[in-house]
Order: structure tokens, then C-alpha cells, then sequence
């Protein structure tokens, strides 16, 4: 584990001195009910065990957080600020130890924990006390939402913690947050976090639990739920709300084009692909999974693209050389190469991505893939792109509208000229040019199609924390 030990040491102190975590709620943890285990799953070693969310555990945070609720949203916004503001500080104090914690929980490589995980996650603390501070302004007249339920997933734990409880908060509501049950240990931390900044109690709760514990939140007393998972998922809680008139935002999965025009600097366009797809085992909902590459250039590019590929290193994720950790687990694993077979089996090739012992798998790409190709359809989220080329820039944009989500995507030129007009052909919330995967607080994300709707992140994410003014500022001030 190299360089990391002593850091890794302290991250196994913690887990060792708690050994069984109980919930968040209330401004302090509860005594562990019935517990399930999470592993390191790089090496299957039990972590910690964690208790297993109840209705009965869902209400009661649900109900803490309605009594704070009052109180903090009618705290000033440079109240709230304050508050914000100590977390990002905190998340920054603790940052070697929560990014060692993510590491352990979920696999991915440390350098990926450290440099861009756990800085987004103060980034997006610091950048939402902003908004605090500037909400009456910024949205004159709106209210808080109440109580939010928030249901994050697994790939970026303690970021997509952030994304949700950050805004949230700043809107003036408080929330009860349920992690996904593969990664909850940096939430927990984060708990403690809120307990050392102070921060009132109820206004945030953390319930951990698997998928009927996520289901109980959403049948829960609470104003809105923003969901980060997958979409068949996210249609249940789509069905479970209709008609209860409670706010929803649905982030799912997507199958992300990363269109490379005959113009692009190939090089570049390469690590691109390293950034899109190679990043956090591909279990990146916005990964740039689909590779479109123009015919003309399309023999130099995978030249370019499988000799890059060699070089990545897959192995220990805490070792800082390492590219490609460990997939979050074996289930996961299972559902990456059942995709790869039925792909390979309807005809396409699969260059790497083998199966190695543990939860790891090599990077690859499928060639050769039909448009109908279950490979090409289907959200593989795993360390595996799907190689195709066009001729013409009408074909590339066809190709990437072809897909029924609608996330992101990534466009490759040297022309300004090309490049944004590709971009605003493509149908997706994000879209990056000469880039991929690069994200910001301040910059909403979101999805078109099945990939969901909502935003988060900047005015858009706000607003969707808020609810409109039953009457327009502007129009009361005139009638009056
Ligand atoms: O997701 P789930 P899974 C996609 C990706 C992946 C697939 C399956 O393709 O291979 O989904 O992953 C909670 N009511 N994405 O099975 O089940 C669950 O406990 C309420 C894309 O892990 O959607 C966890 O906290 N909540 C995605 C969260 O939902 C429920 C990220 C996500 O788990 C629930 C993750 C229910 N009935 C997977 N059932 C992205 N958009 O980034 C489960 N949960």
C-alpha cells in the first residue's frame, strides 16, 4: 500500500474504534440495530458493520428534521452561510482521512479520492454558502421545500453526499439522507463532521440501509426526493410519488457519446477517453461510454487509444500509481460482464477488459459493435467504452442522439466552428468540448430523456430546492 499507510492507519483506527455505526438523527448516532457488512471490496475485508434503516428509523429522522426545520430556515442566510462555510472547512481538515475511507469503501483509486472527489465535495460547501447568503436575492420570495429525502448511490459517495445536502441546506431546508449500502462510511464521517461544526441538530440525518430502506424514505412524511441512481429504480420512485404532489429530481444512468471529429488533436482526444470512461472504473453515470471517431482518422486513433490503454495500471486502489481500482462490488462486477458476453455474443469484439481475480476488470472497448448491439444500448458502467466511427458530421450527430438517455456528452475538434456546432446538435444536459467529466458547483447537471430531469448545481440546482412564490414579487409590489 506504499506512501498511503500511515493515513490508511488512521482511517482503519476510526473504523475499528466504532465498529458498528447506528444512524445519524438528531444531531447524534444511534445505537447499531440489526447491521450488515461493508467490505473493501479490493480485498473483501469487512470494514465495518452498519445498521440496516426501518421505517421506523426513517420516521424518526423524518421527524427530527422537521423540527429543525422552522428554526433553520429562519436563520439569516449568512447564518446558514456560517454553517456551510465550517463544513467545506472541515471536509478539508479531514480530507487525507475521508479520501483514504472512500477509497476503502468503494475501490476507487486514491488519487482520484484525493484530487478530485474530496476537493469537489468542500468545493461544493463553499460555493452553496454563497448561495445561502444569496437566495432572498437571488430568488426574492421563494420558501424552503420542508424536509428532503435524499437517496444517493455508490460511485462517488461522499461527492454525490455533497451535491444533495449542500443546496438543500442552503435552500433552507434540512434532510434525512440514505447512502447507498455499498459506501455509506463517508457519510457517516460526515456525520461527525456536522456534530464538530456544530451544526443544529435535525437538520441533517443520515439513515443507512439498502434499497427498502431507500423505498421507506420515499413513502416518508417528507416535501421532496432527489434520487442519484439507476433508472428503473428512479421510474419506481417516479410511480411511488405520482399524485402526492411532493417535489421530485431523478439523476440516472446514461450512455454518454464522446464524438472525436477528423480535426481533433488525437492525443488529446485519447486522454480524454482516459478521463471519460477509465475514470473511477467507468462507473461514472456521465462517462463518455459511446466512442464516436470519424472514419478518416479512426486507425490512428485506436492506434493512439489501445497503446494508452496498455499502459493503465490496475491493481491496489490505496497504491498512488494506481489508474484503475477495483469495481465496488462483485454484483457489480457480474452485471459489467454479463453486458460485455451478450455484446460479444451479438457479434461484437472485445479488445481488454478481462476479468481479473477480485472485483478488478481490465480497461477495453467493444469494435465492431451494431447500433442495435445490447453493448452499444445498454449503460455498462464499468471500465468499458464501445468503439464506432462516422463519415459525416450529420452521421455523428444521428449516432449520438441514438440513445434513450440523454446525460452528457463530449465533442472533440480544433474548430470552435465544428465543435460547437456538434455540441448543440447533441441532445444531453452536459456538454463538454475539448474536455470530459469536468464539473463545477456552479454549473447544473442534469439529464434530458431517461436520464431524468432536475438540476444540481448552480441557480438551476437551487431552484430546485425552492418553491416559487404563490404570488410574483414584482407583481405584489406594483399592486400595491
Ligand atoms: O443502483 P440502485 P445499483 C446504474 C448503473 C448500475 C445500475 C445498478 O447502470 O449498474 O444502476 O446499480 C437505493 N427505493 N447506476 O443497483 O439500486 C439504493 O439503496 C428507493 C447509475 O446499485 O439504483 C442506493 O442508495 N431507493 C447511477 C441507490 O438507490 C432505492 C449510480 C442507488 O441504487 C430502491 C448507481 C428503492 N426501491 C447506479 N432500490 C448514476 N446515475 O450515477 C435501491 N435504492
Amino acid at each position: 500500500y506504499g506512501p498511503s499507510t500511515e493515513d490508511a492507519s488512521a482511517a482503519r483506527d476510526w473504523l475499528a474504534r466504532r465498529g458498528a455505526f447506528g444512524h445519524f438523527i438528531n444531531g447524534s448516532f444511534t445505537k447499531p440495530g440489526e447491521t450488515f457488512e461493508t467490505r473493501d471490496p479490493a480485498t473483501g475485508e469487512v470494514l465495518a458493520r452498519v445498521t440496516q434503516g426501518t421505517a421506523d428509523d426513517v420516521a424518526t429522522a423524518v421527524k427530527a428534521a422537521r423540527r429543525a426545520q422552522k428554526g433553520w430556515a429562519a436563520l439569516p442566510g449568512t447564518e446558514r452561510a456560517r454553517h456551510l462555510y465550517a463544513l467545506a472547512r472541515h471536509v478539508q481538515k479531514r480530507e487525507r482521512f475521508l479520501s483514504v475511507l472512500e477509497t476503502l469503501d468503494n475501490g476507487k483509486p486514491i488519487r482520484e479520492a484525493r484530487d478530485i472527489d474530496v476537493p469537489l465535495v468542500a468545493r461544493h460547501f463553499y460555493h452553496h454558502a454563497g448561495w445561502a447568503e444569496l437566495r432572498d436575492t437571488r430568488f426574492p420570495g421563494h420558501a424552503p421545500l420542508g424536509v428532503c429525502g435524499q437517496i444517493i448511490p455508490w460511485n462517488f459517495p461522499l461527492l454525490m453526499l455533497a451535491w444533495k445536502v449542500a443546496p438543500a441546506l442552503a435552500a433552507g431546508n434540512t434532510v434525512v439522507l440514505k447512502p447507498a449500502e455499498y459506501t455509506p462510511l463517508t457519510a457517516l464521517a460526515f456525520a461527525e463532521i456536522c456534530q464538530e461544526v456544530g451544526l443544529p441538530a435535525g437538520v441533517v440525518n443520515i439513515v443507512t440501509g439498502d434499497g427498502a430502506t431507500g423505498a421507506a424514505l420515499v413513502a416518508a412524511e417528507v416535501d421532496k426526493i432527489a434520487f442519484t441512481g439507476s433508472t428503473e429504480v428512479g421510474r419506481g420512485i417516479a410511480t411511488a410519488l405520482a399524485g402526492t404532489g411532493r417535489k421530485l429530481t431523478l439523476e440516472l444512468g446514461g450512455k454518454s457519446p464522446f464524438v472525436v471529429m477528423e480535426d481533433a488533436d488525437l492525443d488529446a482526444a485519447v486522454e480524454g477517453v482516459v478521463d471519460s470512461i477509465w475514470f473511477n472504473q467507468g462507473q461514472v453515470c456521465c462517462a463518455g461510454s459511446r466512442i464516436l471517431v470519424a472514419e478518416s482518422v479512426a486507425e490512428r486513433f485506436e492506434t493512439l487509444l489501445s497503446a494508452r490503454m496498455a499502459r493503465l495500471r490496475v491493481g491496489a486502489p490505496l497504491d498512488k500509481s494506481t489508474d484503475i481500482g477495483a469495481i465496488v462490488d462483485p454484483v457489480q462486477k457480474d452485471r459489467i460482464l454479463t453486458i460485455c458476453h451478450a455484446a460479444t455474443d451479438a457479434g461484437a469484439e472485445l479488445v481488454g477488459g478481462q476479468a481479473q481475480e477480485g472485483c478488478f476488470i481490465a480497461p477495453g472497448y467493444l469494435k465492431n459493435i451494431a447500433p442495435a448491439n445490447p453493448g452499444m444500448e445498454q449503460e455498462i458502467f464499468g471500465p468499458i467504452a464501445t468503439l464506432s466511427t462516422f463519415r459525416t458530421a450529420d452521421e455523428a450527430v444521428e449516432l449520438a442522439n441514438n440513445t434513450r438517455y440523454g446525460l452528457a456528452g463530449s465533442v472533440w475538434s480544433e474548430s470552435a466552428t465544428v465543435a460547437t456546432d456538434i455540441a448543440a446538435r447533441i441532445k444531453a444536459g452536459v456538454i463538454w468540448i475539448n474536455g470530459a467529466n469536468m464539473f463545477d458547483a456552479a454549473a447544473p447537471f442534469g439529464g434530458y430523456r431517461e436520464s431524468g430531469y432536475g438540476r444540481e448545481g448552480g441557480a438551476a440546482g437551487m431552484r430546485d430546492y425552492l418553491a416559487e412564490p404563490a404570488v410574483k414579487p414584482g407583481r405584489e409590489a406594483a399592486s400595491k
